[in-house]
């Protein structure tokens, strides 16, 4: 089966590692928000893409990103200079960006840096960001308008939030492989990522939910709000903030009509039937994936989900 997974940051890295262990991690596809992207110091940072390829690699570190074991001696090397600091930049993750921000540099697409960073990790996954070209999402808050990383690492995610805006977003275009990795898989998977900050700048690329609508994959998502509370992030705060109902059924609602199936934790399985009246299919099983045992227990869940669909 050939899987193209539609990836935010951490919950998303976890799925793929799950499927890159159940499944040939040849036949999987990440495709990648790169609205979190930043310039720090010079370089050009993906959170995303590093999560995802991080996590595939098996190296992904104890804060929730970045490399294992890292230490923060160049960071601290650099506060003591008086350089911008509060974006916390492992001494390992730093080669990362150093690589990607010269493959840059020398004329380079992102889609180049991350083929040069996932073969330089031995993947066998292919990890794609979802445009070539900038793609910023700004958080509109009571504050007033901030790139995702000052609201969420400088302000700790603290503003209330009035909505999101992604400038430019209409000029943008699809990286190469991004639209034939959605016609051509057989299964397309929103991961349990943020809705609005990771899966909509993804959705938003023309030509992205064109290609969702008729390609001949079975469509599925999985819920990133578990027993009413994000499993990791704001994404609660967000539903709440904007109007929407906080639970798996509120996801489910923002993306009626581009899936056909819909998967929340077993914890939720009594919003099963409401999920169904949205016109999808609704599976409950237990989505927590803690540890590498529990990515690849979810992966076979959702394996073994799409596999009765497609009987
Ligand atoms: N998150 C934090 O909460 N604080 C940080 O200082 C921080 C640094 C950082 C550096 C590199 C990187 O790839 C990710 C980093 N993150 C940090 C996580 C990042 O904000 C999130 O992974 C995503 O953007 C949300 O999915």
């Amino acid at each position: 089966m050939k899987f193209t997974v539609l990836a935010g940051g951490i919950g998303a890295a976890r799925l793929l590692g799950g499927l890159a262990a159940v499944a040939d991690p040849e036949q999987i596809t990440a495709i990648c928000n790169v609205g979190d992207d930043l310039e720090w110091n010079g370089l050009h940072i993906s959170p995303d893409i590093d999560s995802v390829i991080y996590t595939l690699a098996g190296i992904e570190g104890e804060w929730g990103w970045g490399v294992r074991g890292d230490t923060t001696r160049t960071l601290e090397a650099l506060r003591d200079l008086g350089g911008d600091a509060w974006f916390t930049i492992g001494d390992l993750d730093l080669a990362t960006h150093l690589r990607r921000t010269s493959v840059l540099r020398a004329g380079g697409t992102l889609s180049e840096a991350t083929a040069a960073l996932t073969a330089g990790r031995g993947l066998r996954t292919t990890v794609l960001p979802v445009t070539d070209d900038p793609h910023p999402t700004i958080v509109q808050t009571a504050e007033g308008d901030l790139p995702f990383q000052v609201y969420f690492v400088q302000h700790r995610a603290a503003d209330t939030v009035t909505g999101f805006a992604f400038p430019g977003v209409e000029d943008t275009r699809p990286a190469p492989g991004v639209l034939e990795a959605i016609a051509e898989c057989d299964a397309l998977v929103i991961a349990p990522s943020n809705p609005f900050v990771s899966i909509a700048p993804v959705l938003d690329v023309p030509g992205v939910r064109d290609a969702i609508a008729h390609t001949r994959a079975r469509r599925v998502a999985i819920s990133p709000i578990v027993g009413g509370e994000a499993v990791k992030g704001p994404a609660a705060e967000m539903l709440r903030a904007l109007g929407h109902e906080v639970s798996a059924l509120g996801v489910a609602r923002m993306y009626a009509g581009l899936i056909d199936t819909f998967i929340l934790d077993a914890v939720d399985a009594s919003l099963v039937p409401e999920v169904q009246a949205l016109g999808m299919d609704a599976i409950a099983f237990d989505t927590m994936m803690v540890g590498e045992a529990g990515r690849a227990r979810v992966a076979a869940s959702l394996v073994a989900t799409l596999s009765a669909s497609m009987a």
